[in-house]
This record gives structure tokens, sequence and C-alpha cells, in this order.
């Protein structure tokens, strides 16, 4: 029986159709993907924190409004992806449990600290931007629930993208202090933005199986140089500089050729030491910890409706 319920998966698997949370599954595909939807849920929730600390210091209404629906969008990726891994049998207590005790990743990128304005307009160009190049492919992954948050949450990134490649352009039409912070903020987030998309293919424990089960549908190796293909030019049009000596156009590849990548730092930084982790995931806790009463309140509300209708 087991064996034609594998047939059936890896069919299923060969001809692009969807497994849903009912059907069989081997339990390493369950796990990974538990793996990385918690994971990718665990950052957008992390992720509202380095943008929700310039909320309050927008530089004007228009750019606060924008601020403030790029960071409740990103709530909301955070619960589809809850969602989503829900479906595989794990709670959202587990998740949470998980991330407060250093147990489950969450993205590199979101332990560096915001230090200007210009940080708002580099994370939604540049961080936004490498988040559609991960994602868009993710709309086409194996597992239904997942590959459909995906669709809704890349429309969304767009729009992210754009709110910081607007912020950027107007830096950079600016005075020479507005053009040097914008340059500053792509200083600092360039390298970690190339972070985001992983170790390269031949340190990655993961991609060859994910890519296998169709998880992963581009190594994390090809979605860097996409990235990177596509971001030189936008840095070309606002008269920025990208922080890489060698980084070149190779006429005979067709693509961008560019440094090495410090991953001291990146390791560094998915184990914990990093400038902000620490901050980060206290804030979280703190979040938690201080909802108790809202859930408390919630559970003694949702008891006594059910009492009444017992009744
Ligand atoms: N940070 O074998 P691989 C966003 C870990 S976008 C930390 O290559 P895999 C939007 C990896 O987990 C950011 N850890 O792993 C937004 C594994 O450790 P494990 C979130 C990392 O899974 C924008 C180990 O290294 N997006 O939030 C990182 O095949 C602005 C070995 O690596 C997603 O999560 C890293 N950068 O490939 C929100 C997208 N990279 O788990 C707010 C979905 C690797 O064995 C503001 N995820 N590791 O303990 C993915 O596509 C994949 O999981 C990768 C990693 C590509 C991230």
């Amino acid at each position: 029986k087991l064996k034609s319920m594998e047939a059936i998966f890896e069919a299923k698997i060969a001809n692009d159709e969807k497994i849903e949370p009912k059907d069989w599954m081997p339990e390493k595909y369950r796990k990974t993907h538990i793996r990385q939807i918690s994971q990718h849920a665990h950052s957008e929730i992390v992720g509202m924190l380095p943008e929700g600390n310039w909320i309050t210091r927008a530089p004007s209404l228009r750019r606060k409004v924008a601020l403030l629906a790029k960071v409740q969008d990103e709530a909301g990726h955070g619960l589809y992806l809850y969602s989503a891994c829900e479906t595989l049998g794990i709670s959202r207590e587990e998740m949470y449990d998980q991330l407060h005790s250093g147990k489950a990743k969450y993205s590199s990128i979101f332990n560096y600290p915001t230090l200007t304005w210009a940080d708002m307009g580099a994370i939604g160009w540049l961080v936004d931007g490498a988040a559609i190049i991960n994602q868009v492919p993710l709309c086409n992954t194996s597992f239904g629930p997942y590959a459909r948050a995906m669709v809704r949450v890349c429309k969304e990134e767009s729009f992210h993208q754009r709110q910081g490649y607007e912020i950027m352009m107007t830096l950079c039409n600016g005075t020479q202090e507005q053009k040097d912070m914008a340059q500053d903020a792509l200083n600092r987030w360039w390298w970690p933005s190339l972070m985001m998309f992983g170790p390269t293919d031949d340190e990655s424990t993961h991609t060859e199986q994910s890519m296998k089960w169709k998880l992963k549908r581009k190594t994390n190796d090809e979605l860097r140089q996409q990235f990177i293909d596509q971001t030189v030019p936008q840095a070309d049009i606002l008269g920025l500089t990208v922080p890489d000596l060698d980084l070149r156009f190779n006429n005979d590849t067709g693509h961008y050729d560019f440094g090495k990548i410090d991953w001291d730092e990146f390791w560094q930084v998915v184990k914990g030491h990093g400038r902000c982790n620490k901050e980060r995931i206290s804030a979280r806790k703190n979040a938690w910890d201080n909802g108790k009463w809202v859930r408390d309140a919630a559970v003694a509300y949702a008891e006594k409706q059910s009492d009444k209708e017992e009744v």
C-alpha cells in the first residue's frame, strides 16, 4: 500500500500537480516544508521590526501611509504562511516556540539595524526585490497551500519594491546630503541582500532534495545571479555605486561577475551573533508575553459563548 501511495505522490510531482494537505506525502517532504514555510513566516513577522522602527519618523504623511501599509502586509504574509504551515500538522504555538527558543531560523537580513530613513528605501528596493525573485518561482512550488499563498504575497511585494525604489529615486534627485544617505544605505544593505539567497549551491544542504520535490524551483546561486543582473542597472539609473570593485558585466556569459561574499559574516548572523539578533528575538518574545491577557480573554469568551449555546 505504501508503495502505491509513494507512486501516486511521485507521479503528481512529475506531472506538476499540487500536493494537498490531506494527500499522502513522505515524512521528509512534510518536515522540510514545515521547516521552510515556518522560517519564511518567521521572517515576515521579524521583518516587520526593522521598518516598524521608522513608522513614527516617516518624513511625510504620504510616506507614513505607504510604510504602514507595507508593514501591515508583512503581518498578513506571516499569517498566511503560518496557516499554510499548520495544514502540515504543526500548531502555531509550536512554531512560535521554535522561533523564541532559537530552534527555527528566520532570514539573516533582519538582523541588521535601520539607521536612517534611506534604509526604508534600500530595504524596499533590495530586500523586497530579492524576496520577489525568490518567491516568484515559489508560486509554482509543489505544495498547494504554499504555492497559492505566494501568488498574493508576490503581488504585494512588488508594491513594496516600488515604494522602496521611489524613496531611493527621491533621495537621489535631492540634495548632496540626501544622495549620500542613499549611497550609504546601498553600501550597508547590498552584501546582506546577496546573502538572503542562502549559501552557495555546493554548501547548501537542502537544495538538491528540495529541487527534486519541486519545493525549490531554482537554486540559491541561480536566484542570486538573477537578482544581481536585475538590480545593478537599477543602481545605475539612480546614479549610485554598487559597493563591489569586482562587479562587471561579462559579455561571454551575459551576466554580471561579482566579488566574494563574506560567508563568515553570514554564518555568524545565522548562528545568532548579528548586530540585532538578540533585540529581534526579545521584541518577539515580549510581544508574545504581553499578549497573553488577550489570548486568555479570547479563550474565556469563546468558552462562555459555547456554554451559552449548550444551554
Ligand atoms: N538566513 O540548504 P539551504 C521576506 C539556512 S523575504 C537565515 O540553502 P534552503 C519578505 C537554511 O535555513 C525572507 N538562514 O536552505 C520581507 C538552512 O538551515 P536549516 C524570507 C538561512 O531552505 C521583505 C541552512 O542555512 N524568505 O521575508 C538563510 O534550501 C522585507 C542551509 O541552507 C524566505 O524564507 C538566510 N538568508 O534555502 C519581509 C523564502 N539562507 O533550515 C519584511 C523561502 C539559508 O537546515 C521586509 N525560503 N539559511 O536549519 C527559501 O527559499 C529557502 O529556505 C532559502 C534557503 C533560499 C532561504
